[in-house]
């Protein structure tokens, strides 16, 4: 039978690198021989993005409830793990994943005020206990981190989705309840300075990552 494949979850606050070194990770991976698949979340399944859609860009999401706003998230997220990240672990890859259980806690749980101890029960129920192996928190000040997101938005030509719009309050609590997280279990998730530039921040990652491959 073969090993089990490792789990990586990037984390962190807007425009902190997470997409950036999602992809630089699966790359070094690869390079180094590893059977490695990259998703996202929400989205990363068929029902994911379409979740996905309704939860950041859709007009029917304005006006979401708090706790509706929670279950999609959760939902997006039950589908994922069994039809993509379950799947591949059990055939022996590596899957690095931006974004998973822990953005609900920092978004719905410490910055949107729904109860945070009942948010990790329905993550158990939804991942069907599916812990990373390595969370990576890629920690920036929140206004460093908007204003990468303006420069990149600009250079494509997007604008900010539902989430983004939040207030800066909002976001300031997003990166102190990531960081209360890593307080709790400061095994599983490392963090890692994203304020440096990027060939410094990938080296971090790296690192960490050697440990659980
Ligand atoms: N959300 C939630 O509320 N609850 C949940 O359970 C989940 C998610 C799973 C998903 O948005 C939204 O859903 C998100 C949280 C919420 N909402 N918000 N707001 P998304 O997937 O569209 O976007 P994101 O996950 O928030 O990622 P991001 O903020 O768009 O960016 P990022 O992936 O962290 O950064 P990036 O795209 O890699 O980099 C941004 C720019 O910075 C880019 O131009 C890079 O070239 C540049 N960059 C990256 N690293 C560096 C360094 N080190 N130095 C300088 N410049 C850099």
């Amino acid at each position: 039978m073969k090993p089990r494949g490792k789990f990586i979850t990037l984390e962190g606050p807007e425009g902190s690198g997470k997409s950036t070194h999602a992809r630089l990770l699966v790359a070094q991976l690869q390079a180094g021989g590893h059977s490695v698949i990259t998703t996202r979340e929400p989205g990363g399944t068929p029902v994911g993005e379409t979740v996905r859609r309704l939860l950041q860009h859709d007009a029917g999401g304005e006006g979401m409830a708090a706790e509706a706003e929670l279950f999609l998230f959760m939902a997006s997220r039950a589908q994922l793990v069994r039809q993509v990240i379950a799947p591949a672990l059990a055939d022996g890859t590596c899957v690095v994943c931006d974004r998973f259980a822990d953005s609900t806690t920092a978004y719905q749980g410490y910055a949107r005020g729904c109860d945070v101890e009942k948010i990790l029960a329905l993550n158990d129920l939804a991942t069907g206990g599916l812990t990373p192996d390595l969370t990576i928190l890629l920690d920036v000040d929140v206004k460093a981190g908007f204003e990468r997101l303006r420069h990149r938005n600009l250079r494509h030509g997007v604008e900010k989705d539902r989430i983004e719009r939040e207030t800066l309050c909002f976001h300031e609590r997003v990166r102190a309840g990531y960081l209360e997280l890593a307080r709790r279990w400061p095994q599983r998730i490392r963090v890692v300075d994203a304020a440096r530039d990027e060939d410094a921040v990938q080296a971090d990652i790296w690192e960490l990552a050697q440990h659980v491959i």
